[in-house]
């Protein structure tokens, strides 16, 4: 693998999905998704590469090319998986950094897993980057790589930026290995995240923990590097699910969701991976309580949820998955009668035409996380409502919370608080509806993952990268 890129991208999946063909051959699909989507541009005309796992555990790939990026597979055996993957990032550092709402696990084996994939993954990308390149790393899986790059290739130009919320010290000190993960992002030149008070915990700890100098939104290191940290609130492809909300094909199918679930006044949804971040139970809880209690009419209004199903081999999410099957069973049993069932719940993906056709068939959009770095399907929501109606009832724990403004915000911990919210949204007249989606879809509009790339990509070719080594913040 020769040194032939300007620009690469590293994270842990590669940007494509394997097709088996009738004949068994096989090739490559570009898996859908706003990184890819606002990557691609930036990749073409920088010579790109991006360095992630194809997908298979013990499996050996070579780089290939594929539309126009160099993509270069990372090799994981299946107990890298299972303790990199599963273990450290997913049952490790996801609920340590989403507020602790599952108890975190602290194994050893699978710390030394995580370094040892980390090390892989920053050796490829010293070998494939050109000199002067700029390396863009993704996310809680690779917290290292910055250093560990860094170490093999000084010249290089590091961002890193993290998708999931960064916790505070308090929480952040429970991890017995916290000052090799600030010491692996302070690598990078540059530190993205969701939200400002992120940036701000990650900049204290390092201050507390590591000892170096501080001032606002840079580190200063002893070697006379600095590091910034920034927000950097991700987005989505606001006009692609636009113009797919547009199609006709997707209006009908939207008109064709409302008419199977008995065309009723109004359609509640739900879409999230099936995860214990996402607060399913609690909005679950709260609607079968109005239905109960007959705020709510059967007849009148129906809950759909869909929970694409996720990390089904770690334990807290097969817990998760008994408990809203449950759940669901009890309160439809409980208040459904023939030919209506309050809750309609769907375990299974979609592609995203259904997903665009199910947002324009909703009246009432219910995301409510107990903690999310941004959250992606509220920003879709409104990004599909170009007839400016429909309400959505928002987490304020979600990062989208701090943009979306006018939407219906609740604290999930709060049942009654989100049965009041969920009946005004229902109830709420059209006018206020319109006021409000408009100032939303501006937003969301206005402020695109493009641009959201542009913004990161420019500052990481700006920031200071030195001082004088006697700063005086
Ligand atoms: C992490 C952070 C942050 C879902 N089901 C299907 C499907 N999806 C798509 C949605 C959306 C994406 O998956 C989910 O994104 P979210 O942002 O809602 O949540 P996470 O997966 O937890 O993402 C999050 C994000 O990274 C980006 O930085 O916002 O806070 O946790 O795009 O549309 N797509 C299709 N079928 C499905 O069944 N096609």
């Amino acid at each position: 693998m020769a040194a032939t890129a300007d620009f690469v991208v590293i994270a842990n999946r590669l940007p494509v999905d394997r097709v088996v063909q009738p004949d068994g051959s096989t090739t490559w699909r570009t898996s859908p998704g706003g990184l890819v989507t606002a990557l691609e541009p930036v990749m073409r005309r920088n010579g790109g590469a991006w360095i992630g796992w194809h997908g298979a555990p013990d499996e050996k790939l070579r780089t290939f090319e594929h539309d126009g990026i160099t993509l270069v597979p990372v090799h994981l055996t299946g107990q890298e998986y299972e303790e990199y993957y599963e273990g450290f990032s997913n049952a490790t550092l996801w609920p340590l950094y989403h507020d602790v709402v599952a108890p975190p696990e602290f194994h050893r084996e699978w710390w030394e897993s995580y370094v040892e994939v980390n090390r892989r993954f920053a050796k490829k990308a010293a070998r494939i980057a050109r000199r002067n390149a700029v390396v863009w790393v993704q996310d809680y899986q690779l917290q290292l790589v910055p250093q560990m790059l860094r170490e093999l290739r000084p010249d290089l130009r590091i961002g890193f930026f993290l998708h999931i919320p960064f916790p505070p010290n308090e929480l952040f000190q429970q991890l017995p290995w916290r000052r090799s993960i600030l010491e692996g992002l302070l690598g990078a030149d540059l530190v993205g995240f969701q939200l400002p008070g992120a940036a701000q915990n990650f900049v204290r700890l390092v201050r507390q923990r590591v000892g170096h100098k501080t001032h606002r939104d840079t580190v200063y290191l002893e070697d006379g590097r600095t590091v910034t940290a920034r927000a950097y609130p991700i987005s989505i492809d606001a006009a692609g699910f636009e113009e797919m909300a547009r199609r006709p094909e997707v209006v009908a199918r939207a008109a064709e969701i409302r008419e199977s679930l008995g065309n009723p006044r109004c359609v509640l949804l739900g879409i999230d991976r099936l995860d214990y971040t996402k607060g399913l139970r609690q909005r679950l809880r709260a609607f079968g309580e109005l239905v109960t209690e007959g705020a709510v009419d059967v007849d009148d209004a129906v809950f759909v949820q869909v929970a694409t199903p996720s990390r089904e081999r770690v334990e807290q999410y097969r817990l998760l998955r008994d408990d809203i099957d449950r759940l669901v069973g009890r309160i439809n049993g409980d208040v459904g009668r023939i030919g209506a069932q309050p809750i309609t719940y769907l375990h299974a993906s979609y592609p995203r035409e259904e997903m665009a056709a199910l947002y324009r068939a909703a009246d009432v959009m219910v995301v409510t996380p107990l903690r999310d770095g941004m959250n992606l399907v509220a920003k879709e929501y409104v990004a599909c409502r170009y007839d400016d109606d429909g309400a959505l009832v928002l987490s304020e724990f979600a990062g989208a919370a701090a943009e979306l403004r006018q939407a219906y915000r609740v604290n999930p911990y709060d049942i009654n608080g989100l049965k009041e919210a969920l009946l005004e949204a229902i109830r709420a007249p059209e006018k206020e509806r319109t006021r409000r989606m408009k100032a939303m879809r501006k937003q969301v509009v206005e402020n695109d993952i493009e641009l959201w790339a542009t913004r990161f990509l420019d500052d990481l070719r700006t920031v200071r990268h030195t001082h004088d080594k006697t700063p005086r913040p």
